[in-house]
């Protein structure tokens, strides 16, 4: 265990110098997260939600100190079971780091490092615990775990030394020229039981493959078209942000979002059209995808319609609520595309964008058995009453969500048991873009009760009571909640 601790402590301290992405241990994680089959990544988000990340790295914690601990115990007589261990640990995240998509060869330093001095520091460590001299022994001992706490502390201040958070700061007020209308004050019933109608950055839902939020420095951050167009085009920071910026309210959602589920939230989000910036370069004729690239290596494909319709606004975004794009919501810059689940639209770190076919590439989720094409599908939710909530019986009053991006929400349905379908009273609708809320009041006998709601949007569309589940292209069904009435 002092071996392999002493070798990820080395291995995270080249990586300070390089990318924390380089740490094998995070390469590692990173690889099993891309090597995730769907059904695995789908129980992981229904499970464990945001907290994912920290159950695949203490799992990954648990599975090595079980491990050192069992090649311990077979090297008792002999050091090269044990250094073998190590050793292929080693390999393992040599292989990680190579894969990486994100990483230059320089990157392949950090697991060397680790390899090396696992497979010097096992054998030490053995022949130092046979020494009869207690004292010697502990002395080696303690001397080992020293360093390598050092090592990890001093791996991890230098690599935060690199991150982005001062860049940010730096950033300052982004200032639209043209600001999204003002949310008016019936634009929610928070007071009743809804989200309020902008979500907070901090509650602002997540969902991302990036085990470490990647840090991307505005200096450092540049912006590639090409592909399918007229002129290939990169833009700076300041290319960007000197723009007169325009202010838009969308509600995004994640295709992961199950029937009444938290992945749905809305801000206003400042930024430019991706429309100039893909007209500027010039999109030649037959060009169908979009292909966009994170900074780690996560790709998305949007139908270049979408993203050139004017009235669609899609947007290359800065800012989210007032502030430059927190960290971890894809700061310095991201795509945010009214209308289109996030996975083919919402690059976050987004730092290439390739016009193409889509023959000739297929984005990350695309391989991994989800929809090529995902528009968000009209939903609704209950806020009030929560799932086996006790409430007194008689007039029970619900209340929640309905979106149905770009084409904007007409009509939200409760029913109690399954008696007749009782229609809600809507907020005022921001934009056809955003969620809109809905209350209703019921009459509930005493005892057990379920209600469900569906939504109907301004096509004419009502949601459909059949069940599909998230894969490929969004889940459907009405959201319905069991509760009790005294
Ligand atoms: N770089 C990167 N961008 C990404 C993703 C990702 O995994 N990596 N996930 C996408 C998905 S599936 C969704 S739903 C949205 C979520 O954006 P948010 O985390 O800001 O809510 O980001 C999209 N952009
Ligand atoms: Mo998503």
């Amino acid at each position: 265990m002092l071996a392999l601790v002493a070798a990820l402590a080395a291995g995270h301290l080249v990586a300070a110098f390089i990318s924390v992405n380089a740490s094998p241990y995070l390469a590692v994680g990173n690889g099993a997260i891309d090597l995730t089959p769907v059904w695995l990544k789908e129980f992981a988000v229904r499970s464990f939600g945001t907290h994912d990340k920290l159950v695949l790295l203490s799992g990954m914690a648990a599975v090595l100190v079980v491990a050192a601990a069992v090649a311990g115990l077979v090297s008792r007589h002999s050091p090269w079971p044990g250094t073998l261990v190590i050793g292929v640990f080693g390999l393992v995240g040599l292989f990680a780091v190579y894969e990486r998509p994100d990483l230059d060869a320089i990157a392949l330093l950090a697991p060397w490092a680790s390899l090396v001095v696992g497979v010097v520091v096992f054998p030490a460590v053995y022949r130092a615990s046979g020494i009869r001299k207690d004292a010697s022994r502990r002395s080696i001992l303690v001397g080992v775990l020293a360093g390598s706490a050092l090592a990890a502390v001093g791996g991890q201040l230098l690599g935060s030394a690199k991150n982005a958070a001062a860049s940010r700061a730096a950033v300052g007020r982004l200032v639209p020229a043209r600001t999204a209308p003002a949310i008016p004050a019936d634009a929610d019933f928070a007071n009743l039981g809804t989200p309020p109608f902008l979500t907070p950055n901090t509650g602002f839902y997540r969902v991302d493959t990036a085990l470490t939020v990647p840090q991307v420095r505005t200096e450092d951050w540049s912006l590639r078209v090409h592909g399918m167009v007229g002129r290939e085009r990169r833009y700076r920071y300041a290319d960007i942000r000197n723009r007169p910026l325009v202010e838009r309210t969308i509600t995004m959602t994640c295709v992961s979002n199950e029937v009444g589920g938290p992945y749905v939230s809305t801000a206003n989000f400042v930024g430019v059209d991706l429309a100039d910036l893909l007209e500027e370069a010039g999109v030649q004729p037959g060009a169908e995808q979009l292909f966009s690239s994170s900074v780690d290596g996560w790709t998305s494909g949007t139908p270049v319609s979408a993203a050139l319709d004017r009235g669609r606004g899609a947007m290359l975004a800065l800012g989210m609520n007032g502030e430059p794009l927190p960290l971890e919501h894809g700061f310095p810059a991201r795509l945010v595309i009214p209308g289109l689940y996030g996975y083919v639209s919402a690059t976050k770190w987004v730092t290439d964008l390739e016009v193409t076919t889509w023959q000739a590439k297929r984005a990350y989720w695309l391989r991994r058995g989800w929809g090529e094409q995902a528009p968000i599908k009209t939903g609704s939710r209950i806020d009030t009453p929560k799932g086996f909530a006790n409430v007194p019986a008689g007039k029970v009053r619900a209340a929640g969500i309905a979106w149905a991006q770009h084409t904007g929400i007409g009509k939200v349905e409760v029913r109690v048991d399954n008696g007749p379908w009782q229609e809600a009273t809507l907020s005022r609708q921001v934009t056809v873009d955003t969620w809109r809320m809905w209350w209703c009041e019921l009459i509930v006998p005493p005892g057990s009760h379920q209600i469900s709601c569906r939504a109907t949007d301004l096509s004419g569309y009502t949601q459909t009571g059949d069940r599909a589940g998230t894969v490929p292209d969004g889940a459907t069904g009405w959201h319905t909640v069991t509760f009790t009435a005294k």
